[in-house]
């Protein structure tokens, strides 16, 4: 993008020019505006190369007074513009005073100190808190905060700030204060503060060191019963970072706020987080397993932000993976701790895959420390977070996981306090572990998944195993240099009894080959056992072999990963077949006999046979392809679905009978997986219509006592013409009506139903009463749920699906251009379909690049098209 004047680069990073000690802030909440002023202890820095200029970021607020000392200024001795105001000439250590005003009631913008529904609530990462006061918006600046909020005590008994409640009280007028005193240096963007009339669950959790820390969860009243899964979470957590890092909590009370209107999952500022309330919510009747599985995760991955992140920080956004990275690795490693460690890892892998490939093959593929951005916000990526994520993974493997946790600790002793780089981290890896990663940096600097290619040759009881990566592209970065990849590997013999215990393979050469000895038949082998590297393997494995390992991997990622295989032989055969107008390719005996092995010798983990039988999704499959052809991809599909349902439909219903409910709801692997079974045996006689299915749907729909089992029930009907279909939609409509998280499902459904008039019917229920435009829940509901989940619907030939996302994006932006920058991202990778599909794209973005767009979504757009 040449001649982006608000394009900024890492490499042009500068050294603030005055530190921040201490930050005072006084809010005064009034009906008409918020009043603000802020006392800084500010001082000059002796790394900083210009210092003639004290530049504080501000946007959207009105100024009104500036003093140096208790000296107000005078207007030539600062320069004030709509987004920031520049003191002249600062001395070398004083106190700044700032006052101005702020409009948190009309704020619904989700940045900020803003308004969701009654509660005013602040969201500060990445830039938020320069919507709240004059301030050098950056997270070198680290300051120890003092928090003094007034509001009315009807209206907001509820006051909430980071840390300690140092004093409160009542006031003139019918209004109250409460002070908070954070002990801990924070950058700006983990401020946090908070107002509301709200409920609370209350809990504690003692330290190994003897802390009692007062654990708290506020939401909007009468939603107190839907917090409890979240609270038992959050003392999970805490004693998993205790047990594995030997991290204990550093404040007596951690505080999380639930809020209905949140543009991302939930924010860990410091003692204080703030949750969509889609992440915190989970109750049997109201959230399916995933939604628990959902809730803990993300509970866990704010509390350990508290370490990686928090006593920790970012020097600058540039270095965003430096916290998330390393938080998304640990919440992944807490995750697979909580039991059925193969499925949670294929849940990961298929996340890189499906949605990280796609993104790192793209118009949009950066690295994993950004060289450059318009807008922050637009760098919250799959790439910053779960790419970042299985770089730790790679060096916690190199480095074996109890060095690996030594190493951390290491990192967080050498910075504690201090906002560092990813350079930092490296080296304290290296420092600790001794591991050299001189060559494994590229991760970090270079966009594009390496391919690693697998060739054997067997010879005299000799296997010669050669690998070879290659990277394509990416935009701005052609030559891509050699990665340092781990892959490990395994060897089976015929009758899948291991003959090679797993081994790490190093390939850090364009190819390098290893020989194994001493075998009576060619073994087989396992590849990149566990998802070792973000690669992708190219590897043309016989029916054969992958039905063997298929059935005998030690390894449920690569077990799993076998099905896929041999599902994915079948069905990119028939889709390029279709493209070329050749008849249909029907699947090979041998698939059924695998799925038949698989079905007599299933699993011990339930949720691994689920997954099993479970085909790669469509955007797995349009993976495969150059030129992706969505209605190609969706026959094939549909049809070996249909095959496979019509060869075992005796088999799914015995597996719908033997894992229907039995017991009353818990959350747990066992049951979590029997109710996995049982959804996909109802999916597959779905798929083939089969007689009383759709009565037996609408049997399980009425009689469960849980979420998990009703959506199973609704997403067999989904696409049936039954009449069971609309009377259990609108029983579900009515039942759930004032839980707005459930409608969210209600939308999702619809917005996926197969139909011709898709696009007519997302149509309507944007004009519902049931749908809020202004609440990013909703929108990923309705709008995300259209894109990603109806993907025949989206891509319909005559254009409307474009059309209508376009549509909403023009609509969106002004309100929420974060998310309609997220929304638009969806019509980037027009480059990879069939030219049908790709032009209605292309036009589709091209319309919205004629408007005046926010900062987000012109990057975003502009990246599209620039392909
Ligand atoms: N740091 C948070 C993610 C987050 C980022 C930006 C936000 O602005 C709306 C909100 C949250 C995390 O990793 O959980
Ligand atoms: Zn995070």
């Amino acid at each position: 993008m040449t001649g982006d004047t608000q394009r900024k680069y890492r490499a042009d990073y500068q050294p603030p020019a005055y530190l921040i000690d201490t930050v005072d802030l006084d809010f005064e909440i009034r009906s008409d505006r918020t009043q603000v002023r802020a006392t800084y202890a500010v001082r000059r820095n002796p790394d900083a190369n210009d210092t003639s200029q004290w530049r504080l970021d501000g946007r959207d607020m009105q100024f009104l007074s500036a003093a140096i000392d208790g000296r107000a200024l005078d207007t030539h001795e600062y320069a004030l513009s709509d987004n920031a105001l520049v003191i002249h000439n600062p001395p070398e250590i004083f106190t700044f005073v700032v006052e101005n005003t702020i409009g948190p009631e009309q704020n619904l913008s989700l940045e900020g100190f803003y308004r969701s529904g009654d509660i005013l609530c602040s969201q500060c990462e990445s830039n938020g808190f320069s919507r709240i006061t004059y301030f050098p918006d950056r997270p070198d600046v680290m300051a120890r905060y003092t928090t003094r909020i007034s509001a009315d005590a009807h209206k907001f008994p509820v006051l909430l700030a980071n840390g300690n409640c140092v004093d409160s009280g009542t006031l003139d007028n019918g209004r109250h204060y409460a002070v908070f005193e954070d002990p801990f240096a924070k950058p700006c963007y983990l401020f946090a503060m908070v107002v509301g009339d709200l409920g609370m669950i209350r809990d504690s959790y003692t330290t190994a060191s003897g802390r009692k820390v007062d654990l708290r969860l506020y939401t909007e009243h009468g939603n107190e019963d839907q917090c409890h899964h979240a609270m038992a979470s959050l003392k999970q957590a805490m004693a998993w970072d205790e047990d594995t890092y030997g991290l204990e909590y550093d404040l007596d009370s951690y505080v999380t706020v639930a809020v209905g209107s949140f543009n991302m999952g939930a924010m860990e500022n410091k003692g204080l987080n703030v949750f969509n309330t889609a992440c915190i919510f989970a109750r049997a009747d109201t959230a399916t397993d995933s939604d628990f599985a959902l809730v803990r995760d993300v509970v866990a991955h704010e509390y350990f932000h508290n370490y990686t992140g928090n006593r920790v920080t970012c020097r600058d956004w540039f270095q965003l993976s430096l916290k998330e990275g390393l938080t998304v690795y640990r919440e992944h490693q807490f995750a697979i701790d909580q039991g059925s460690p193969g499925v949670t890892r294929i849940r990961q892998v298929r996340t890189m895959r499906e949605i990280q490939f796609p993104e790192d093959g793209g118009p949009r593929a950066h690295p994993v420390r950004p060289e450059s951005y318009v807008e922050m916000n637009n760098f919250y990526t799959i790439t910053v977070y779960e790419k970042g994520g299985e770089v730790i993974r790679m060096i916690a493997q190199m480095a074996g996981r109890d060095a690996f946790i030594i190493a951390v600790r290491h990192y967080l002793d050498k910075h504690d306090g201090q906002a560092v780089t990813i350079e930092d981290f490296v080296v304290a890896m290296e420092e600790s572990t001794g591991l050299d990663l001189a060559q494994f940096r590229h991760w970090y600097a270079q966009a594009g998944t390496p391919r690693v290619r697998v060739a054997t040759d067997f010879e005299d009881g000799r296997l010669q195993l050669t690998l070879s990566q290659h990277t394509p592209a990416t935009p701005d970065q052609n030559d891509k240099p050699l990665f340092d990849i781990p892959v490990e590997i395994a060897l089976f013999d015929a009758e899948g009894a291991p003959v090679r215990e797993a081994e790490v393979l190093r390939l850090n050469s364009a190819e390098q080959s290893w020989t194994f000895d001493g075998f009576d038949a060619e073994p087989t082998v396992s590849a990149l056992r566990g998802f070792t590297a973000p690669v992708r393997l190219e590897y043309e494995q016989s029916d054969e072999a992958l039905a063997r390992l298929m059935a005998h991997d030690s390894d449920p990622v690569c077990r799993w990963d076998a099905a896929q295989a041999l599902y994915l032989k079948t069905l990119v055969a028939d889709v390029s077949a279709r493209r070329e107008g050749n008849a249909p390719v029907a699947a090979p005996e041998l698939l059924f006999e695998a799925i038949e092995t698989l079905l007599d010798n299933p699993p011990a983990d339930r949720e691994l046979l689920a997954e099993m039988l479970t085909l790669p999704s469509e955007a797995m499959l349009g993976e495969q392809f150059d030129a992706v052809d969505i209605f190609a991809i969706d026959a094939a599909r549909r049809e070996l679905k249909e095959a496979i349902a019509t060869r075992f439909a005796k088999r799914f219903q015995a597996l719908a009978d033997t894992h229907a409910a039995s017991s009353a709801y818990i959350f747990d692997v066992a049951e979590a997986g029997r109710r996995r079974v049982f959804a996909v045996a109802l999916d597959y006689l779905a798929t083939i219509e089969a007689p009383g299915l759709a009565a037996r749907a609408a049997a399980v729909y009425d009689g469960a006592d849980n979420m998990t089992d009703r959506m199973a029930a609704l997403d067999a009907l989904r696409d049936l013409n039954a009449p069971e279909r609309q009377r259990v939609l609108d029983d579900f409509a009515q039942t759930w009506a004032d839980y707005p998280l459930v409608m969210d499902k209600w939308l999702r459904l619809q917005a996926t139903t197969r139909r011709d008039d898709s696009v007519e019917r997302v149509r309507e229920l944007l004009a519902d009463a049931r749908f809020d435009f202004t609440n990013p829940n909703r929108i990923r509901a309705l709008l995300g749920g259209f894109v990603r989940g109806n993907r025949v619907g989206f891509h319909r030939a005559d254009g409307a699906g474009y059309a209508l996302i376009a549509d909403e994006i023009l609509r969106l932006d002004s309100l929420n251009p974060q998310l309609a920058a997220a929304l638009a991202g969806m019509l980037t990778n027009w480059a990879r379909h069939v030219p049908a599909q790709a032009d209605g794209m292309r036009a589709a973005l091209a319309r919205i690049a004629e408007a005046e767009l926010s900062d987000n979504t012109r990057e975003i757009v502009a990246a599209g098209l620039e392909q």
